[in-house]
């Protein structure tokens, strides 16, 4: 089945290490992707990528904070001179600080900001530049949130950087469609990760949410991962600027 094939694709994903981002990852290799995974922690990056490389594909490692935003440019150029130009972008990492709206701190505030929506637009034009200049297709694929569309008490900062993530992921789809770079976000739902350990382990928190998903559980890194397959290869070739809800069915039910 080609047309779901990544094969000869160079795929770049940030928050690489684990939950959903060394899902997709994986997924992309198993699809016949090669790979450069990034995170802040070079130590996990290597367990990621020593993970990987067991399928046969290229995994390279280029550990960075995406906190360090006016960096992002002089970094990126340097992995596209050592790793070649990614043709496919994934831009999976995030962080989340939970409190109520009235207690975020402005510093909380920001690195959720910094993280989650601005890093993700800077690391995006970088990736497009590159593009546009080589002449070469794009693909970036945005991890969005429940919270593009809705929102959960004490989510404030994490549910306004995700709604500008659903919202960018459509301006950018715009300015780049005559390039041929197409920009998409998938949305997941409840997903079982560290991100969202502290909620996992709150048992009535977890029996909310089981009940709460008309699926009736937490997804999986990989319920999200082959969605991202998909966007990413020849099978969406007509599709840009959209969002996929990978929620369960949360959305679709009160
Ligand atoms: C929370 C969770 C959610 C999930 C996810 C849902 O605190 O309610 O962390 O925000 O992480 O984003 O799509």
């Amino acid at each position: 089945m080609k047309m779901f094939r990544l094969d000869g694709r160079l795929v770049l994903v940030t928050g690489a290490s684990k939950g959903i981002g060394l899902g997709i990852a994986t997924a992309m290799a198993e699809a016949g992707a090669d790979l450069i995974l990034v995170s802040r922690s070079e130590s996990e990056l290597e367990a990621a990528a020593g993970q990987l490389r067991s399928s046969g594909r290229s995994v390279a490692v280029a550990p960075f904070d995406l906190h360090r935003t006016d960096q992002i440019p002089a970094w990126y150029d340097e992995v596209v001179g050592r790793y070649g130009s990614p043709d496919t972008l994934v831009n999976a990492a995030g962080v989340m600080h939970r409190a109520p709206a009235h207690e975020v701190t402005l510093e909380d505030w920001q690195d959720t900001l910094t993280v989650n929506l601005t890093a993700v637009f800077v690391l995006s034009q970088a990736f497009a530049r590159e593009c546009i200049a080589c002449g070469q297709e794009g693909r970036i694929i945005n991890i969005a949130s429940l919270m593009t569309a809705a929102s959960r008490r004490t989510t404030a900062a994490y549910t306004a950087s995700k709604g500008g993530i659903g919202q960018l992921t459509k301006a950018l789809a715009v300015d780049w469609s005559d390039h041929g770079i197409h920009v998409n976000a998938i949305a997941p739902g409840y997903i079982a990760t560290r991100l969202t350990e502290p909620l996992w382990r709150d048992s009535e928190f977890d029996a909310w949410v089981t009940k709460r998903c008309p699926l009736g559980r937490w997804g999986t890194p990989e319920d999200v991962a082959w969605p991202a397959v998909f966007l990413a290869s020849p099978a969406a070739d007509y599709i840009t600027g959209q969002t996929i809800f990978v929620d369960g069915g949360w959305l679709a039910t009160f």
